[in-house]
Parts: C-alpha cells; sequence; structure tokens
C-alpha cells in the first residue's frame, strides 16, 4: 500500500472524505509519488482541516521508538522551552539518546542572548527523564546550522569515524551507535520544515516535498527518508500538547499566536493596580510599590491591552470581538473559561512563561502579580535567564 509523501498517511482510492483519499486514476497515473487530497487542500488551497487530539494515540504510535536502537531528535519551538518537552515522552522512546534541537531562533528579537536562553533549555533538560547527548539551537525555515545538526547526527552515530574519536575507535570502520533517527516533538515546531531543509541540503529532493503548514498535526504518519545505506531519518506527527492554548483554539487564533516575523518586544512600565490583557487569553493582574518594567515576548500580532484592573470587567465587554482576540469563537472562549489566578511574589528578574503564547519578563524588588488564566494551561514564573 502506498502512501502519500506529504504527510505519511496510507493512500486509498475507495473514500473521498476519508484520510488518505485519490481517485484512482491519479494514483495509476501518478504511481507512488502521491499527494492525497487533504495534502493537496493544504498545498495549492491553504484549506483548514481539524486536527485529531487523540493523546493516546499519539503515545501508542511514538511506543515503538523504544523497541529500537535510535536517535531520537527531540524539536522544541524556542517560544515554547517548557511546554515543548513531551509529558510521557520517555515512556514511549526507552533509554534512546535524545538530541534536542530548539528550532525557529530567526524569530527572538535582534541581539537577543541566545547562550543563556540555550542554559536555561539544558536546566529543563535535566529535570526531564531523558538522556540528553547534545542541545542545538536552529532555524529549519532559514537554514540556520541545520548543516550541522545533520553532522552531529552523524558523529553520533559514527563515533568511529569522527576525527577527534580514539584511535582505536577509528579503526572500526562500522562502530554505529543507533540506527534510525526519529523526528518528535509538538505540533507545528517545524519538523517537517527541518525534514525538507536536511531533504534539500544532503538528499538533493526538490523544496517542500512534505507538506508544512501553520495549522497542527499536517503529518498525519512516519515519513521515511534515507540517512544512509541502512538507517533513515523519520519524520513523525506532533503532539498537540494539553498544556497548550493551541489545543483549544482555532486554526485562526492559532496563526495569531505564532510569530511570522521576529519578535519586538513590547515594554510597559506598570503601576500598582494596572492590568495587562493578552488578547483574550490571559490578564496580568499589577500590585507594586514602585513601577514594575514589564517585556513582552510573542507574536507582534497579539494585542496586549493596559488598564486599571477595576476596569478589566468593563473593558471586557467594551471591546469583546474587536480587540481582545483570540479567543475568535463562543466554542473556543467557553474551552478556555475554566479560570484560575497563580499569585507570583518578584522580588528579582523573573520570566513567566505562557505555553503556547511565549513570555514575560518581569523587572521589580516587590511586586505582587496575579496571572489569571485557564486552568489547563502550563504557566511557569521563574528566575530570569536573561
Ligand atoms: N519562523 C520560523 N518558522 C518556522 C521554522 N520552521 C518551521 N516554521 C513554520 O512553522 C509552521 C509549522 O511547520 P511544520 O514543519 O509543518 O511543523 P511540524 O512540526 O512538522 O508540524 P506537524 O506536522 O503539525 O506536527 C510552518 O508555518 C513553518 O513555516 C523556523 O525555523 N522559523
Ligand atoms: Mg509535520
Amino acid at each position: 500500500m502506498s502512501r502519500c509523501i506529504g504527510c505519511g498517511i496510507k493512500i486509498q482510492t475507495t473514500d473521498p472524505s476519508g484520510m488518505g483519499y485519490i481517485p484512482e486514476i491519479a494514483l495509476i497515473e501518478k504511481g507512488d509519488q502521491v499527494y492525497c487530497k487533504r495534502c493537496y487542500d493544504i498545498r495549492h488551497h491553504n484549506i483548514k482541516y481539524f486536527a485529531n487530539y487523540n493523546t493516546n494515540a499519539y503515545y501508542e504510535k511514538m511506543k515503538v521508538i523504544q523497541h529500537q536502537r535510535a536517535l531520537v531528535l527531540l524539536m522544541i519551538d524556542v517560544l515554547d522551552i517548557y511546554g515543548g518537552f513531551i509529558p510521557q515522552l520517555s515512556s514511549c522512546i526507552g533509554e534512546n539518546p535524545v538530541l534536542i534541537v530548539v528550532n525557529k531562533i530567526d524569530i527572538l528579537p535582534k541581539g537577543f542572548q541566545i547562550q543563556k536562553l540555550e542554559n536555561r533549555i539544558r536546566e529543563i533538560a535535566q529535570a526531564h527523564a531523558i538522556h540528553v547527548v547534545a542541545l542545538m539551537m536552529i532555524s529549519a525555515k532559514k537554514a540556520k546550522d541545520v548543516q550541522k545538526v545533520i553532522e552531529k547526527i552523524s558523529k553520533l552515530k559514527y563515533p568511529s569515524q569522527h576525527k577527534k574519536a580514539p584511535r582505536y575507535l577509528r579503526n572500526q570502520e562500522k562502530t554505529t551507535r543507533f540506527g534510525d533517527c526519529y523526528i518528535v516533538g509538538c505540533a507545528s515546531v517545524g519538523k517537517s520544515t527541518f525534514m525538507n531543509m536536511v531533504g534539500k541540503l544532503t538528499l538533493h529532493y526538490p523544496d517542500e516535498v512534505i507538506t508544512t503548514n501553520r495549522q497542527y498535526q499536517t503529518t498525519l504518519d512516519f515519513i521515511k527518508w534515507p540517512l544512509n545505506q541502512n538507517s533513515y531519518l523519520i519524520d513523525t506527527p506532533g503532539l498537540i500538547n494539553e498544556n497548550h492554548f493551541g489545543a483549544y483554539l482555532s486554526n485562526e487564533s492559532i496563526q495569531m499566536l505564532i510569530p511570522k516575523t521576529y519578535i519586538k518586544p513590547r515594554t510597559y512600565q506598570l503601576r500598582t493596580e494596572q492590568s495587562i490583557l493578552i488578547g483574550g487569553l490571559v490578564q496580568l493582574d499589577f500590585e507594586c510599590e514602585e513601577k514594575v518594567n514589564v517585556s513582552f515576548y510573542l507574536s507582534n500580532e497579539l494585542y496586549l491591552h493596559r488598564t486599571k484592573t477595576k476596569e478589566v470587567e468593563r473593558v471586557k465587554t467594551a471591546l469583546a470581538y474587536q480587540k481582545l482576540v483570540p479567543p475568535w469563537t463562543k466554542e473556543e472562549n467557553e474551552a478556555i473559561q475554566e479560570l484560575m489566578t497563580y499569585h507570583f511574589l518578584i522580588e528579582q528578574p523573573m520570566d513567566l512563561f505562557i505555553c503556547g503564547i511565549g513570555f514575560v519578563h518581569i523587572v521589580s524588588e516587590c511586586a505582587h502579580i496575579k496571572v489569571i488564566v485557564d486552568k489547563k494551561i502550563l504557566v511557569q514564573c521563574v528566575e530570569s535567564f536573561m
């Protein structure tokens, strides 16, 4: 049975509304190298499809990795460094080594201290029960350091051929540590964009063989490309993290959360009893004796509204459906209405990470911040890495 070269799903010719459909005549004409109807629609008409949110099915699929000697390339979105660590990853991949690749560094503001961010990600990785062998920061879209990742995979696979390897290892031609390399990560972190870039750089494939898109779960099944003679580089579907705003919002809303270009941090000096509304998603209330400096690192398209805390309810009614979006629809709004209030005492520079949005850098020696957000969303307030 052939598979769609754009998303990996099994091709079928009987159910036009089902996944993997292609008319029989097209299959006969084009042979094995075909795109399914869904990929065609996404690639040529940017049509939206509803993602399959089944987390259990995702984990079941990924469990094949634990029975193999494989390298796991865990791809993380640079704006989602806490949410990017898949919760049950270790139960899927077993003891296999993990190469962490942080993608989309092109969206970081100019002059951003990337080394400090990298150190923080190493700390987060340590708290997870995975065997991290290296960490790299790339932009798959801009081809930045993709070649270095390819070289790293090769060094990890054939330690004996690495120049700095001990002499006794260098003599053993084919000492390999693992077979295939699986690219895993949450939805839309850029796994398929990375695959396409690797295909272009090393296999001389044309641009964009695999379908990529801002909508979640574009890739539906494993896609295997030759890594070398006897192993494969494997693209996998993305997990829709239940702690992430993206799991509850429509494609239109998600588009607003994903930065299209590099972030221009927005900085405010806030007085006590002032609030900031991040679209219609999060409310931040500030209580402080002196002004607090707050910088937002999130999509430039996401609207921030500053107001007095006592005015928040009035503002919400007055601006609803105009500026306080996302969410755009009643259904989305209802999905994120189990509100919970987190209280954070700020006595040194701190960063507030909100899964699916980005992070907020807060500078104060004495402030109390209330974060009001749906309880499903992961919120972390930690000592600043900047
Ligand atoms: N700014 C920026 N955007 C990127 C980068 N890599 C990927 N993207 C964008 O992120 C979106 C998702 O990319 P995909 O490659 O489809 O992501 P994926 O991880 O394969 O997603 P699923 O298949 O849904 O799990 C697309 O709009 C890409 O253009 C990058 O390095 N920088
Ligand atoms: Mg993909």
